[in-house]
């Protein structure tokens, strides 16, 4: 039977009336991640969703990780459904057990989607996520334009990014039937829900704070995202500054977890003008090192 509540369902998980849930599952090593699969798209898992308009199920013709993953099968129905909202919202809540609520120390949230459709191609909002923080509001919701039809297309969202919502309860997965035509066949496989973490200090990227580097700069801003490092701790970044493959300046500095902008000491009497190379590790790795132009100061003798 078709749910009768209206829109305020899209945001209130259902209550899981599963027999069996889920076993937790453990942190599996990935290389230089860590990572805790919420959601594998088993049986048991499929078990675990609250489906309205819609259907899920653990099925076996695309599968992300091990044989199965989650299918979400829509027949899209503008005349039936919630009977104020005959175009409305298919969707899907999963809720988690209290033991993983605290997010708190991961750095991700992965999961991928394949998608197949009577159509030829999907809307410009095919689909969309959200995450619980409480037992009865989502604030945090995102659409997933980078759908595409027959191709797995993986999704990585920096937990730093998102507004403070510990503890995360749950996730959904909804469409709207209005982004679609009456009688359009939609079928999701999503695979892999997951929180991951470096296992070691990694910067996963750096950027100048300022467009221009000048010749008697005192300081080189950074803008760095420090991932694998325990809230409130700081781990150790070094650095080289290259001119034709010969350091000009290096140090290290010290950095905390997420998004941060940090100064390196440039050296006291100044850079020669020209094109530098910049490298940034720590002990899990770096960013590919980039290029930066020293240029003239307007305050030096001669470029006035
Ligand atoms: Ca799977």
């Amino acid at each position: 039977m078709r749910c009768l509540l209206c829109l305020a369902l899209l945001i209130v998980p259902v209550a899981v009336l599963a027999a069996e849930p889920p076993p937790l599952p453990q942190p599996v090593r990935e290389g230089n991640l860590e990572r805790l699969v919420l959601d594998d798209g088993t049986e048991a898992d499929a078990a675990a969703w609250s489906p309205a308009e819609c259907t899920v199920s653990a099925d076996a013709k695309h599968a992300k990780r091990g044989d199965t993953a989650l299918l979400m099968h829509i027949d899209v129905d503008w005349k039936t459904g919630e009977i104020k909202y005959p175009v409305g919202w298919p969707r899907m809540n999963r809720k988690l057990p209290a033991e993983l609520h605290d997010w708190s120390a991961w750095d991700y949230f992965d999961f991928s989607v394949y998608a197949e459709s009577s159509r030829d191609s999907l809307p410009a909002t095919p689909m969309g996520l959200g995450i619980y923080s409480t037992a009865s509001k989502a604030d945090y919701s995102r659409s997933l334009p980078e759908l595409k039809l027959g191709q797995w297309v993986d999704f990585r969202l920096p937990l730093s990014a998102l507004p403070s919502l510990n503890p995360r309860t749950g996730f959904q997965f909804h469409i709207a039937e209005a982004n679609y035509r009456d009688g359009d066949k939609l079928d999701f496989w999503i695979d892999g829900i997951s929180l991951a973490r470096y296992v070691a200090p990694t910067l996963t990227a750096s950027n100048l704070a300022e467009g221009a580097v000048f010749a008697d700069a005192k300081y080189l801003l950074l803008d760095v995202d420090l991932m694998g490092v325990k809230a409130g701790e700081m781990a150790e970044v070094i650095w080289v500054l290259s001119k034709a493959g010969k350091p000009s300046a290096q140090g290290r500095l010290q950095a905390a977890r997420g998004r941060s902008r940090v100064g390196l000491t440039l050296p006291a009497k100044g850079l020669a003008p020209g094109d530098y190379q910049l490298a940034l590790q720590c002990t899990g790795g770096g960013p590919p090192p980039f290029s930066l132009k020293v240029v003239p100061s307007p305050w030096q003798e001669g470029s006035r």
